[in-house]
């Protein structure tokens, strides 16, 4: 890690497998960055466990998580990209934060309200402070600036107002983090209902592209993605929200300008560009599955670069956690 570079922290929850949604509106845009940003990326496996988890496919979906982030760019030689469970700074820190957040602030979080009315048979306290846990998470690694989407923006408002109520108490001890609104990401919407967004928990498998999905089952949903009756290919997210989401997934993998796709495709049905979009997904995909089946044959690699960046991740966190039981006054550990 320079001294020059700023920091940049992020990370996904390990709860099912990632969505094309969640690859072009986060993961895709995280490669490179480690350019401009010393980069840490999290597991955020504690997180998962606000939602009740079947062990095995927990386990197996954390290191999925892994191997894809790996398989999609974030080299662990450069970035941090480790667990978050395994570095126990996260959460004893999130306890002291705790301390230092009101039940009113957490009582508005909007992703609170909407998790509670999904899960109201498991509204455990977890998922009530769930937002304490990321400000932890993002104020260990002095981090100061943090990927997010739209749906996170509150959590990293609240993270600035814990930071900022504890350093007046403490002084400078928290960086204050910002968003980083980098090459905007797409917002993909569901393939079923393109006025909603793609949602891995989304109940109905053709709604999402999961990132693992083969060419055939790719080729397939596209091509039953809801349209309209119109036949012209135009961006028009009022009116035709299904077509103008699919313009937006190709461009994403492409390149290629909204106007260059509709010139494209003029005169052409709706089924030929279903199959364009499909095929071009597809062949984006290709390269990452084959890399993520390799690594996750690699177990000796994986495992290796997971213990070398818990380690890493822990040398950064330990720093900032000692100096807060400090100022706050819990005796030091005799060594
Ligand atoms: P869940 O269905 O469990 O709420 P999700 O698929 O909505 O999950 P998150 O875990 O909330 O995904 O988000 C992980 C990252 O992916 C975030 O940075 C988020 O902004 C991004 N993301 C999620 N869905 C989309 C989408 N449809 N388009 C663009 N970005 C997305
Ligand atoms: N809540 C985020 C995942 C997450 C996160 C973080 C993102 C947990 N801790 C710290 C950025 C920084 C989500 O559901 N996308």
């Amino acid at each position: 890690m320079s001294d020059e570079k700023k920091i940049l922290y992020s990370g996904m929850q390990a709860t099912n497998s990632l969505t094309l949604g969640n690859y072009l509106g986060a993961l895709k845009n995280w490669v490179n960055l480690n350019e401009e940003f010393d980069c840490f990326f999290g597991v955020m496996d504690l997180h998962s466990l606000t939602v009740r988890q079947n062990p095995t496919e927990f386990r197996q979906n954390a290191r999925k998580l892994y191997a894809l982030y790996v398989a999609a760019g974030l080299d662990p030689e450069v970035n941090c990209v480790y667990y978050q469970s395994h570095v126990p700074a996260h959460t004893q820190l999130a306890w002291i934060l705790d301390c230092f957040t009101y039940m009113g602030e957490l009582n508005r979080m909007t992703q609170f309200k909407d998790k509670s009315a999904k899960h109201a048979d498991n509204i455990n306290a977890g998922l009530f402070t769930y937002p304490v846990l990321m400000a932890a998470d993002i104020l260990l690694y002095q981090a100061n600036v943090v990927p997010v989407g739209k749906d996170q923006m509150q959590h990293l408002e609240i993270t600035r107002d814990i930071a900022e109520r504890f350093n007046n108490i403490y002084g400078d001890i928290f960086t204050i983090p910002e968003a980083y609104i980098g090459k905007s990401g797409a917002r993909i919407m569901s393939l079923a209902e393109p006025t909603k967004k793609m949602s891995k928990s989304d109940e109905n498998a053709n709604a999402t592209i999961m990132l693992l999905d083969d060419k055939d089952t790719i080729i397939r949903k596209f091509k039953r993605a809801v349209t309209d009756s119109d036949t012209e290919v135009r961006y028009d997210t009022e009116a035709k929200p299904g077509i103008s989401n699919l313009m937006d997934i190709l461009s994403a993998v492409t390149g290629k300008s909204l106007d260059d796709i509709q010139a494209e495709f003029a005169g052409k049905g709706y089924g030929d560009f279903k199959i364009a979009v499909g095929e071009a997904v597809a062949d984006e995909l290709a390269p990452l599955q084959a890399e993520y089946e390799r690594l996750l044959k690699d177990k000796a690699y994986i495992e290796g670069c997971i213990k070398q960046n818990d380690e890493k991740a822990a040398y950064f966190a330990n720093k900032t956690l000692r100096k807060v039981m400090k100022k706050v006054g819990l005796t030091e550990m005799i060594r």
